[in-house]
């Protein structure tokens, strides 16, 4: 590699990947863009995260970007259109936390068909000792879980719910051939049939507000959504008021629109299980993240080919 690059980091990285990245890198953070302009005609590469891509204005002010490594797989913060105008390289951390997430979208759903939470405060206010039981929760075993989008998350997903002896469908652009599971091109028909509904779709377009209160009333008054894809795919009013009226039974949500400042009405809901996007928040994972935005940086600084591009 050349001498030291300038490497600007939108989103902290781990403590290891950041030192091992110090190495070849001069590491740069800035909190106000005036700041940021003053170096900015220095700046070949950029780390973010996923959920906090390259806001517009930062993208404008770095005129020599070549490359925009991505702490995650989700694209949706980062112009991909004026990427590829300006030809600047896009990596993701393919496949790295497709179990972590799809777990997340378990633990979620347990904690919720588990009572965990109401059960765990029972425990806690010494009601048990008192002799009584909490109420008796639900099993996973039988239940119809429908996932929508069916990409690697989604698949992990599907696994998972098979070995707890669910029964599952999924809603895509198209169909898996090289899968077994049920096919359903409708998704307000998949809502309607299933007990659980999981969104493991990429935040685009086509996909913000897909989950609207059409499909939480074909969901229906017994069903559980379950998100660990991104706040934007829910209309989040509507879930809001599906969750206030018991017209659904509960949610599951590791993402948020707005995070991480997120609604506080959710708060006050007792048939929710709530977590701050944690879904790669492993250290084995952001690890393992952190190393290939390492070497997806040195490829491209050493003329070699991109090992993850995102196009
Ligand atoms: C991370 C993510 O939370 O993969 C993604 O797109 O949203 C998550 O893995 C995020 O990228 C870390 O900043």
């Amino acid at each position: 590699m050349s001498p030291k690059q300038p490497l600007l980091l939108l989103e902290p990285l781990p403590a290891p990947t950041m030192e091992a990245l110090a190495k070849d890198f001069t590491l740069l953070q800035f909190s106000t863009l005036d700041a940021l302009k003053e170096v900015a005609p220095t700046i070949r590469a950029v780390a973010t995260g996923g959920s906090y891509g390259v806001a517009p204005e930062i993208m404008a002010a770095l005129p020599n970007l070549e490359i925009i490594a991505v702490n995650g797989v989700g694209l949706d913060r980062i112009d991909l259109t004026e990427a590829k105008k300006r030809a600047i390289r896009v990596t993701v951390t393919t496949d790295i936390s497709t179990d972590d997430v799809a777990d997340m979208a378990m633990l979620l759903l347990l904690a919720l068909k588990r009572n965990l939470r109401s059960n765990e405060t029972f425990l806690r206010k010494g009601t048990w000792a008192d002799g009584t039981l909490p109420p008796l929760a639900h099993s996973l075993k039988g239940r119809k879980l429908g996932i929508a989008g069916f990409g690697r998350i989604g698949q992990a997903v599907a696994q998972r719910a098979q070995a707890s002896a669910m029964e599952v469908a999924y809603f895509s652009g198209h169909h898996h051939a090289n899968s077994p599971l049920a096919f359903e091109p409708d998704l307000k028909a998949l809502a309607h049939w299933a007990d659980v509904l999981v969104l493991t779709l990429p935040a685009t377009a086509q996909t913000k507000g897909l989950i609207n209160a059409e499909i939480l009333e074909a969901l229906g008054k017994d069903g559980v959504l379950i998100n660990t894809a991104r706040g934007s795919v829910v209309d989040e009013d509507a879930l809001l008021t599906a969750l206030q009226n018991k017209t659904i039974a509960g949610a599951g949500l590791d993402v948020f629109q707005n995070e991480p400042k997120i609604n506080p009405a959710f708060f006050a809901l007792e048939n929710v299980v709530l977590q701050p996007h944690q879904g790669s928040a492993t250290i084995e994972t952001r690890l393992a993240m952190g190393q290939n935005i390492i070497d997806n940086l040195h490829a491209y600084f050493s003329g070699k080919p991109l090992l993850t591009p995102a196009y």
